[in-house]
């Protein structure tokens, strides 16, 4: 009897190991630019060895990107592989995700899969398709934050955010797994969202050093659409005092937005606060008697806002960083390693100080970019770095293939495995380009606009305005002057309206 039940369960573990376990962890807002493997230029500075494990032990694309760079829609392209206007989330503020559709954690839940997602969702309506969930309730907080449980309640956690969500998904591991089925674990990141609030272990990383600017942080938005000037994502004039630059009290000087208190440092504790107000009052106490005295012209002003950004920025990759590794720990840890595709990506890219900006939205590459790292091992070959276009789209497809699930053929991505199991290359038939569009929202004011990336330029239409701007991505990385009213570049331009028009048609975009 003994050797019976010894045997199907050695017959079960087999039938499971043939179909790949999906762990994928993912975070908010998190830019190729702080990455390291992407090897921008802020690699030396603070690197992510965590995350590039992923990069040495799997592949690496370097040209991954949204369907429409926010959140919720972001969210829902993946879950669906469906464009936005097909899968119905347009925008933050007025879309809720029609869960009776169609979903990747469905189907995989149907063929057997176990399924859960622990972190941030924000798609508004609660998650359908998964055995187990535990979600921040919208954007969530970085301390001691609250979950929403799958009975109804919500339990407030003490901690940090990152790492709570990863202490969640270990323990989901390690103790609800259900040890001979194939599963899928969404593993979500808050960090690093907006208001950039580190852990207390970070408080004082970076102190003293200087992080490179991007050469872009003055921007005059010349040669450009009249838009770009309109948004308020700027650096030099919509940060807040309080709620981004964690500044205490309320500022006198104008250059200053008051409004919004550091609502996080009235959630901590009474340790946490006081280990916050430690770290972070000389530098404070500095600023303060620097603008008193005077010294500070705009420039300097913005160079000081734009440090203290990027500094709490990555303050928030690293903890990040650090329980990605964890997870990557224990899968190895535990044997899982062996049959578990890995991805790390975040939900769209972000502004870093370019064009003078924070946030997204826009379709230029800095927010276009997703990071996209897969290690699969058997499957795709170490150290694999792929220039194919990607998209959210096709994680979707990606993951039925890998489950043995046929695609239906209403999923508008495409399956990445061809690419993956050819060294990074896409296979001839590949997309020439990927379409986007964003739709327009009160916050930050970025004008509606969507349009297409091929592999050298960029072509996008702004209807309010009704004007089209080109860039040549090859000459003019930067993105910094728009060449559709070039003579020279009519027949670019007349191709990539073609793409355009070819690729609304084909996604159905009305
Ligand atoms: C919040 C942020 C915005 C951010 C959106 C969307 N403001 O509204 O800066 O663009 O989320 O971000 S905050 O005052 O709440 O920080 S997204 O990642 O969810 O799309
Ligand atoms: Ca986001």
């Amino acid at each position: 009897m003994r050797a019976l039940t010894i045997f199907l369960l050695t017959l079960l573990s087999c039938a499971a190991a043939d179909r790949p376990n999906i762990v994928f962890l993912f975070s908010d807002d998190h830019a190729l630019q702080a990455i390291s493997a992407y090897g921008g230029r802020l690699k030396d500075i603070a690197p992510t060895p965590n995350i590039d494990r992923l990069a040495t032990q799997g592949a690496i694309f370097e040209r991954s990107y949204c369907a429409n760079s926010i959140c919720g829609p972001s969210r829902a392209c993946i879950l669906t592989g469906k464009h936005s206007h097909i899968n119905g989330f347009l925008d933050n503020n007025n879309s809720r995700f029609d869960g009776s559709q169609p979903t990747f954690p469905k189907a995989l839940q149907h063929a057997g899969y176990q399924t859960a997602i622990i972190g941030k969702w924000h798609l508004t309506s609660d998650p359908t398709g998964f055995d187990h969930w535990e979600i921040l309730p919208g954007q969530g907080s970085y301390y001691n934050p609250e979950f929403l449980e799958m009975d109804g309640s919500k339990k407030r956690f003490e901690g940090y955010c990152t790492d709570l969500i990863t202490d969640k998904a270990l323990d989901w591991l390690k103790n609800d797994r259900i040890k001979d089925k194939p599963f899928v674990l969404m593993c979500q990141h808050k960090a690093p969202h907006r208001n950039w609030v580190p852990a207390e272990r970070h408080f004082n990383l970076f102190d003293g050093q200087q992080i490179p600017e991007p050469s872009t942080l003055f921007d005059d938005y010349a040669n450009r659409s009249k838009a770009l000037a309109k948004q308020e994502m700027s650096i030099a004039k919509d940060f807040y005092w309080g709620w981004d630059m964690l500044l205490p009290g309320k500022p006198t000087d104008p250059r200053f937005m008051p409004g919004l208190p550091n609502r996080e440092f009235n959630r901590m504790n009474p340790a946490q606060q006081a280990a916050f107000t430690k770290a972070y009052a000389s530098e404070n106490d500095q600023l303060l008697a620097d603008l008193a005295a005077g010294k500070l012209d705009d420039k300097a002003v913005t160079r000081w806002k734009y440090q203290r950004y990027i500094k709490d920025y990555l303050r928030c990759v690293r903890a990040l960083d650090e329980n990605i590794g964890r997870v990557l720990d224990y899968l190895d840890e535990s044997g899982l390693s062996e049959n578990t595709i890995v991805i790390y990506s975040s939900d769209q890219g972000f502004y870093l100080g370019e064009h003078g900006w924070y946030d997204k939205r826009w379709i230029f590459e800095e927010s276009l970019s997703m990071p996209f790292l897969i290690r699969w091992p058997g499957v795709v070959k170490p150290g694999t770095r792929s220039k194919a276009l990607i998209q959210n789209i096709d994680y979707a497809p990606t993951f039925l293939e890998a489950a043995g699930i046929p695609v239906p053929p209403d999923i508008q991505g495409r399956s990445l495995i061809p690419v993956l199991k050819n060294d990074g290359q896409a296979p001839a038939d590949w997309r020439k380009g990927i379409y986007y569009a964003y739709y327009g929202e009160a916050t930050h004011r970025v004008a509606k606009h969507d349009g297409v990336r091929s592999d050298r330029y960029k072509l996008f239409y702004l209807p309010d305005t009704d004007e089209w701007q080109l860039f040549d991505l090859e000459k003019d990385p930067e993105e910094l002057t728009s060449i559709h009213n070039n003579p020279e570049s009519a027949g670019v331009l007349e191709d990539m309206r073609k793409l355009y028009q070819d690729l609304r048609s084909q996604y159905q975009v009305k």
